[in-house]
């Protein structure tokens, strides 16, 4: 029988004024919400007797290598009366149901943690579905503590070299995205300018007004083992929306499965940008594209290397990427079939290195980047078939070095600085 909860209990349980005025905690009457691991529902009425829910599930993490993974959940007491028995029914994206019977005493808003039987799923993504059917002998009426989360088991790692350019209308295999508050988050989706083929991916930023919300965009896992240099290469393109609304873009990588994270990549507003700011939704023009190297050489000889980028939102404007590759060379010839004609020497390089340009009538300019793909210098390369690239308080490492025309990278090379 439903009933309202007495005044005095609700306003010692539920902030409500905390919970209208964060409007990312989910809402109770939202039955399809889909939770993440970590994140944990609000509910505000007692409205049944006989009323059991689930308020969390743990051990599951957002992804995982491991194809076997033994969750437990946490069965609350919903209801008015003391919940002494329920039965779980769980799934695995909506296969054959599995059920659990529980024993207790649990006095209304009390809890239990419950562990489930070891499960095994195929890599992929999955949503774990757990709900009380029956509470105290009754048939459990209130789905709405129910709960669903999602979670991927990452699969065997693909051999590099390794290319996507996202032809199909979903993500790829092996790639899935990280969205914590479940807002608007990477997509496929088709941009006519772009080359190869239309269909490229995004982060609608523009429509995220989540300040310093975070989604992550995970890539298959590489097989580094057969390559002794590597570069991750994408195309970007990126316009922010004001000189106060930008976002940034990182890029992560890890060879422990998400255990721990180096960056390797990090650009916002200026650097990012292919294109002036807007305040209309961003839709790059075939110019408005740029390729970007990060060297992932120090990964070159692992067997189980995962990326990601990492959309850091400061409601800016629409970000593009298309492209990837992980190669050992930073030729675009692989993905654009532009032409590739330049020598650097010596390299590696101490106190300068000489650039030969066998055409130099359509390159524009040279441009040198850091490890983590901060512009470090810039020169025009208009006319000039050699010059040379001072680099004497040029600190030692890995750089990369772009040889453009008017608007596109015409290729790439990695330069190691000695001193
Ligand atoms: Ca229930
Ligand atoms: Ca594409
Ligand atoms: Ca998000």
């Amino acid at each position: 029988m439903k009933k309202l909860l007495p005044g005095f209990l609700l306003m010692s349980l539920i902030p409500f004024t905390s919970w209208a005025q964060q409007p990312d905690i989910p809402q109770p009457l939202y039955s399809a919400h889909i939770f993440t691991p970590g994140e944990s529902p609000s509910y505000l009425l007692l409205l049944y007797d006989n009323d059991g829910g689930i308020s969390g599930v743990n051990s599951i993490p957002t992804f995982q290598c491991n194809t076997s993974l033994t969750p437990s959940v946490v069965i609350q007491n919903f209801g008015s009366n003391t919940l002494t028995t329920a039965v779980l029914q769980y799934n695995i994206d909506g296969s054959a149901p599995q059920f659990i019977e529980w024993q207790g005493e649990l006095a209304p808003f009390f809890s239990d943690t419950i562990l489930l039987p070891e499960l095994n799923v195929a890599p992929g993504t999955h949503t774990l579905n757990v709900q009380v059917t029956e509470a105290n002998g009754e048939t459990d009426e209130n789905e709405l503590n129910d709960y669903s989360v999602q979670f991927n088991i990452v699969g065997t790692s693909e051999e590099a070299p390794y290319h996507e350019n996202f032809a199909a209308p979903f993500l790829p295999d092996g790639y899935f995205v990280e969205n914590k508050n479940s807002g608007p988050s990477w997509m496929i989706t088709e941009i006519n300018s772009q080359q190869n083929n239309s269909s490229c991916i995004m982060m609608p930023f523009y429509f995220n007004d989540s300040d310093g919300d975070e989604d992550f965009l995970y890539m298959k896992n590489l097989n580094l083992t057969n390559l002794s240099s590597v570069f991750l290469g994408f195309d970007v393109a990126y316009a922010y929306y004001s000189e106060f609304y930008f976002d940034e873009l990182r890029i992560d990588a890890s060879i422990n499965c998400g255990g721990s994270w180096e960056m390797l990549y990090d650009k916002a507003k200026n650097e990012l940008a292919t294109a002036p700011f807007t305040d209309v939704p961003f839709t790059p023009e075939g110019s408005q594209w740029r390729r970007e190297w990060v060297d992932l050489s120090p990964y070159a000889g692992f067997d189980n290397v995962l990326i990601r980028f990492d959309a850091i939102s400061g409601h800016g404007n629409n970000l593009y990427i298309d492209n990837i590759s992980v190669d050992e060379n930073t030729s675009v010839d692989d993905v654009s079939g532009r032409d590739n004609r330049w020598v650097l020497c010596p390299n590696p390089a101490n106190e300068s290195v000489q650039l030969n340009i066998a055409d130099p009538s359509y390159h524009e300019s040279v441009r040198l980047y850091d490890y983590i793909g901060r512009l470090v210098m810039s020169m025009s390369a208009e006319g000039k078939s050699s010059f040379s690239i001072p680099l004497k308080s040029t600190p030692a490492g890995t750089y990369v070095l772009e040889l453009m025309d008017r608007d596109h990278v015409i290729s790439c090379e990695k330069l190691l600085v000695v001193h």
